[in-house]
């Protein structure tokens, strides 16, 4: 039997590698550092203006999908975590809550110019299920699979970011099921498809492919202080 200190310490080393291995690629991506970043507004905790360029702050909170909401009770819930990783894992709604959970303050930005800002999250860092799974060195992006069949895609480094967690709750309450309960993903530093709703499984590749509204022209990288919302 190995004692939770050892489990955590880990825990920690793993993670403390894998973002030392991503360290570098991060700071040059623009949602990080960006030199000429465009938007208005006071700098938001990224040093990036708060209001993304061509976007309009909304207080209620939109739904978008694709004309489906499927409704997954907690025990029949699942994540899946494989493709080109060390240790591929299964969690269950249990074994996800016993993950290490991260509270975080965010913005959503909708690439249909809507931006809500300062949601309260609390969830678990992709970053430290990555950690768990251990990618392998060739890995360089992440695909992330709704229950509603939904795909979306992005690189590594923006995947490990700190912000992008696996939230179950918002402001205190479950996440509503409109909005991708019992988990959906959040990529506050990208445009908001980037974040699977009702997530189910999330496949690291050694080579990009495109995910559903990808492949039907949205940008791939999807940087909101670049206006970078489609690709063709
Ligand atoms: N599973 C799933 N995730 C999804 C979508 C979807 O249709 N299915 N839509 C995406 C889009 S286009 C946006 S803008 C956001 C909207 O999240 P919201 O409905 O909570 O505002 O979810 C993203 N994640
Ligand atoms: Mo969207």
């Amino acid at each position: 039997m190995k004692d939770a200190a050892g489990k955590l310490a880990r825990i920690v080393e793993a993670r403390m590698k894998l973002k030392a291995r991503f360290e570098e690629k991060m700071k040059k991506t623009p949602s990080v550092g960006d030199d000429r970043p465009m938007g208005s507004g006071n700098n938001n905790r990224h040093g990036m203006p708060v209001l993304p360029v061509g976007q309009t702050i909304t207080e209620k909170w939109p739904v978008l999908d694709l004309g489906l909401q499927p409704d997954i009770p907690t025990r029949e819930w699942r994540l899946v975590v494989d493709g080109d990783v060390e240790q591929p894992m299964e969690f269950s709604w249990e074994e996800f809550l016993a993950l290490p959970q991260t509270d975080d303050i965010s913005d959503f930005h909708c690439v249909t110019t809507w931006s809500k800002l300062n949601m309260q999250w609390r969830g678990v860092q992709l970053l430290d299920l990555a950690a768990l799974v251990t990618p392998k060195d060739s890995a360089t992006h992440v695909m992330f699979y709704g229950y509603d069949d939904y795909t979306t895609n992005i690189s590594l480094e923006e995947a490990l970011k700190p912000d992008v967690l696996l939230v179950h709750t918002f402001e205190g309450n479950p996440l509503p099921k409109e909005h991708g309960g019992p988990v959906r993903v959040i990529t506050p530093q990208l445009y908001a498809w980037k974040g699977a709703k009702w997530v189910n499984r999330i496949e690291f590749m050694s080579r990009n492919r495109l995910g559903f509204w990808e492949e039907r022209g949205y940008s791939d990288t999807a940087y909101p202080w670049r206006n970078d919302r489609y690709s063709k």
